[in-house]
Order: C-alpha cells, then sequence, then structure tokens
C-alpha cells in the first residue's frame, strides 16, 4: 500500500468507523428509552369514600379530574385499602404487609415512633434499586423518630430511613400536632430561638387549649381536638413553640401540589417515583378561600372539589413536561369517609342527597365495606386501556406488582403479583383478603365475606358510624347484597365453617 493508498483506507476505516460508532451512538440513546422505565405516581386521598367520586356514582358533586383517571384507565370497583383508619392503610402499601401483623399499626399520635423498619421492605426501596429516585409530598403518619422526638433537631428515622430520597411531609394528621411541615427530617422555617415542643400527655404551662378557651376558636370541636389551638383550629396534642414553622390550613392544598410539581419538574429525566398523599377530605376542612362554598356541600365537599383540582393541575404538569405516555399513575384512598369527625363543619346538615359511601355500608372505622372498599384507579395513557375491572384488588399488592413490572425480584410478605389485572389485561385479583378495622380483622373470599363475632357497640355514635360488632358471625354476598343487609351466616353454614377455617388458617389461631 502506497501513501496515497494508505490514506485512502484510513480515511475509509475512520468513515466507516465514524458510522458505526454513530449507530453504535444512536442505539445506545434509543435502547435505554425504548426501555425506560416508567414513572410511578400514587395519589392518595385521606377518608375520600367509594361514593365520593363522581365516576364512581356521585351526582351531587363533580370531580373530573378523578374521572379522567377512572375512565381513562382501570376503575376497580372491588378495590380495597387493607384498612379503614390512615396508619395501618399506610403501613400496608408501603411495606407489601398486612398490618394486623404489626401490633403497633393504629392512628398514630404525632409523637409517634417510626413504624416501619428501617430494615424492612418498602415499594420507595424497591424502586431505588432499580434506579429510580423516590419521593414523598403530604401527609405520613407512619410515625417518626425512635421515640421522644426533638423537632428542632434533624428527625430521624424518617420517610428518608425507609426509602425515599426526598420527603416533604406532615408528619401525621393534619388535626394532630406539631402542625409544621417536615423537609427530609428538618421541620421547615423553624426559628431556633422559638424551639417547637410537642406531647400529647400535658398541656404546657400557659398555652390556651380549645377546651379552656372557646372564644379564640374559628373552628368548634364536637369530639376530641380540644388541646393546642392552632389558626383558630383546636387540635389532638399540646404544642408550643415554632411560630414561624406553622402551616397555613387553607394554604395546604396549593403547598402540597406545588412540592409535587416541582418534584416532577426536577427529576423529570430519571425514573422517579412520587408518593402525593393529599390531605383531603381528611379533618379539619380548610378549603382554600377560592374553594369555599363551591361543592354547596359544606367544606367537607368543597376539599374534595379543591383536591380535584390539584388533581387536574398536577396532571397538568405531568402533560407540560411530556411524562404523560410513561408515567404510570395509581389513585385510591386510606379508609372510607366520615362525616363529623370531631368538629362542627356542617358535613351532616349541607349532606343533602349526596352519599359518601356510595351503595356500601358504613364508612371510617368500619368492618362493613365502606370502610375499606375505596376508590382505585390506574391510569396510563396509550399503555393501559379504559375499563371497568371487578377484580378483587388491594393497595397492600403494589408492591409485588409494581416490582414485576420494573424487573424486581421483591415480593412483599401479603403482596400479590396482580400487574396483569392493574394493567386492565386480566380480571384475575385476590382469592381472598383479610380486611382490617380499628384492630379487628375479617375475611373477603371471592364474592363473600365473613365478619367474626366482636364485642363492643355496633355503631359509633360520635360519628354516627357502624362498625361492623355482633354478637353473631355475619356473612354476606356482596355481589347480590352490595349494601350487607341479609346475614347469610345461618342460611348458609357450610359457607360460614369454610370461610372460618380459612380465616382461621391466614390469621392464626
Ligand atoms: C381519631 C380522631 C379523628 C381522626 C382519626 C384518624 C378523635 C376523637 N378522633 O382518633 O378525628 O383524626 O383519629 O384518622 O380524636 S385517620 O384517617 O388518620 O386514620
Ligand atoms: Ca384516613
Amino acid at each position: 500500500m502506497n501513501i496515497k493508498n494508505l490514506k485512502i483506507f484510513t480515511l475509509a476505516v475512520f468513515i466507516l468507523g465514524s458510522s458505526w460508532a454513530c449507530k453504535q451512538e444512536s442505539k445506545t440513546v434509543e435502547e435505554p428509552s425504548a426501555d425506560k422505565k416508567p414513572n410511578i405516581v400514587v395519589i392518595y386521598m385521606d377518608d375520600l369514600g367509594y361514593g365520593d367520586v363522581s365516576a364512581y356514582g356521585a351526582t351531587e358533586l363533580s370531580t373530573p379530574n378523578m374521572d379522567k383517571l377512572a375512565n381513562g384507565g382501570v376503575r376497580f370497583t372491588n378495590g380495597y385499602a387493607t384498612s379503614a383508619t390512615c396508619t395501618p392503610s399506610r403501613y400496608a402499601l408501603l411495606t407489601g404487609m398486612y398490618p394486623w401483623r404489626n401490633k403497633n399499626a393504629k392512628i398514630l399520635p404525632g409523637t409517634a415512633p417510626l413504624l416501619i423498619g428501617t430494615e424492612q421492605l418498602t415499594l420507595p426501596k424497591m424502586l431505588k434499586e432499580q434506579g429510580y429516585f423516590t419521593g414523598i409530598v403530604g401527609k405520613w403518619h407512619l410515625g417518626l423518630g425512635s421515640g421522644d422526638v426533638n423537632w428542632n433537631e434533624k428527625i430521624s428515622p424518617s420517610p428518608n430511613e425507609v426509602g425515599f430520597d426526598y420527603s416533604h411531609i406532615l408528619a401525621a394528621t393534619q388535626d394532630r400536632v406539631p402542625t409544621v411541615y417536615i423537609e427530609n427530617g428538618h421541620v421547615v422555617n423553624l426559628d431556633p430561638n422559638d424551639p417547637i415542643e410537642v406531647s400529647y400527655q400535658k398541656n404546657f404551662e400557659g398555652e390556651p387549649t380549645g377546651k379552656d378557651n372557646p372564644e379564640m376558636l374559628t373552628m368548634k370541636w364536637h369530639h376530641g381536638h380540644n388541646n393546642s389551638i392552632v389558626n383558630g383550629v383546636p387540635r389532638i396534642g399540646f404544642m408550643k413553640g415554632g411560630e414561624a414553622a406553622k402551616w397555613s390550613d387553607v394554604d395546604m392544598a396549593d403547598h402540597f401540589l406545588a412540592k409535587a410539581q416541582d418534584y416532577v419538574k426536577q427529576h423529570k429525566d430519571e425514573p422517579f417515583f412520587l408518593y402525593y398523599a393529599l390531605q383531603q377530605p381528611h379533618v379539619p376542612r380548610t378549603p382554600h378561600p377560592r374553594f369555599e362554598g363551591t361543592s354547596g356541600l359544606g367544606p367537607r365537599g368543597d376539599v374534595i372539589i379543591e383536591a380535584d383540582w390539584c388533581v387536574g393541575e398536577f396532571l397538568k404538569t405531568l402533560e407540560e413536561e411530556g411524562l404523560m405516555e410513561n408515567t404510570l399513575i395509581v389513585f385510591s384512598s386510606d379508609n372510607g369517609p366520615v362525616l363529623n369527625d370531631g368538629y362542627y363543619d356542617d358535613a351532616v346538615e349541607k349532606l343533602g342527597d349526596h352519599t359518601p359511601a356510595g351503595p356500601l355500608r358504613g364508612g371510617k372505622y368500619s368492618l362493613f365495606e365502606a370502610g375499606t372498599r375505596v376508590p382505585f384507579m390506574v391510569y396510563w395513557k396509550g399503555k393501559i386501556e379504559p375499563k371497568v375491572s371487578d377484580a378483587l384488588v388491594c393497595q397492600v399488592d403494589l408492591l409485588t406488582s409494581l416490582a414485576d413490572l420494573v424487573g424486581s425480584d421483591h415480593k412483599g410478605q401479603d403482596s400479590e403479583n396482580l400487574l396483569e389485572a392493574f394493567m386492565g389485561n386480566s380480571e384475575d385479583g385476590r382469592d381472598q383478603l383479610v380486611l382490617e378495622a380499628t384492630s379487628r380483622t375479617a375475611l373477603r373470599q371471592g364474592d363473600w365475606i365473613m365478619i367474626p363475632p366482636y364485642d363492643g357497640p355496633a355503631v359509633i355514635k360520635s360519628v354516627n358510624i357502624e362498625i361492623g360488632n355482633s354478637d353473631e358471625y355475619q356473612l354476606y354476598n356482596l355481589k347480590e347484597d352490595i349494601g350487607q343487609q341479609n346475614n347469610l351466616a345461618a342460611s348458609n353454614p357450610e359457607k360460614l365453617e369454610e370461610m372460618k377455617a380459612k380465616f382461621q388458617e391466614i390469621r392464626g389461631a
């Protein structure tokens, strides 16, 4: 090869080489985006009932944005929280484990230690392992620290120690102290010269309370809720200091929405998981003034309209960022509805024809259906075909199902792989499900539910909800009797025995 030929040869090699490199490059750019893992968002409501969403039959209020998810995705008619109260449902959602396995999984005070062990498998940990950035914005209510939290220092362990890269939360509930936001373990806007103290045992000297200072209240308490007063609202628990850090109740929805939107914008280039846990329509119901009176149903209706608006704004952000086709969205609620949950807020008086539980019996705190059967939909633009599914699914199943989706082998202890049902490809859900309400449990199996006898009042008078207690076994066929009016325990002893045996097998003696 002479010099000239060598030059031509070198040039040819260079051109071929670089076009090959180019192909390689375009391949390496293309491939990850072809199997790019979908973003996952869980939008979780607090106390939203089966009948509170228009796509689930509500006629007295309209929830167009929730409906968009329900009517554009899989809308489950048999979708359950594990529990009829907040803490246990959230525990199950995040750990894939039945909450009754953990005796502390009950409604927690704001000072409770972290309920999830830092060594435990969690949904965000599983996703983190698969390369996801993970975040929570909103209500936590799973405890913080290891007991005796000093709110003026870094709070640990917190969501950040159980799988979340980012957290911006309220510690417990909107009606419990401390009434401050906590970001990555630090109270937001805390003035070190005005330290926060919190107690669920006794008041701090000289501090006003709902009980002793009714003249300071803008919202009256009905039962409980008569300790420290923040923004005119009497709360559960006592708090002192932290003036600059206290949240504004009417701005809470906007506050969490903005954090959720920022989170999406910041992490749009990596697969992300967001647990967006709204506070509505839990008490105290404090709609922003622009939503006041919008439902005609009083503050409970107004905050549902407000929450629906938040969902709409959040979806807009996903759309604007071009993320809709690559984001799977799960929408649900932690437990069923309650009207008067401790404040005089017109929820009962202005209810009109609205039926928060839809056709279901009971409500929050109840072993009857309305306690745990909740709005539940899965939406993924372009990937999931709209459909209504009767498959029996539970929030506890999300961990194992989403693990399958993202290529992880992890399985939650009680979490079934129902990915095909969640994607709308199959009507096969669970065979059975143990439901929990204030530490009592019942068994759903196929179309049937068996509620064992429990002591205690049939109705919690303060909230006016039938909670499922009876001296007798109760057995209902939910397909024929969704309102649980006909107890078939006496007329169908075989089914009853079969279910008692199954229940015992799962729950232990
Ligand atoms: C109850 C509260 C109720 C609500 C509930 C927790 C009283 C009398 N009632 O103890 O208002 O805060 O706890 O709700 O204090 S949950 O949705 O977070 O489980
Ligand atoms: Ca709740």
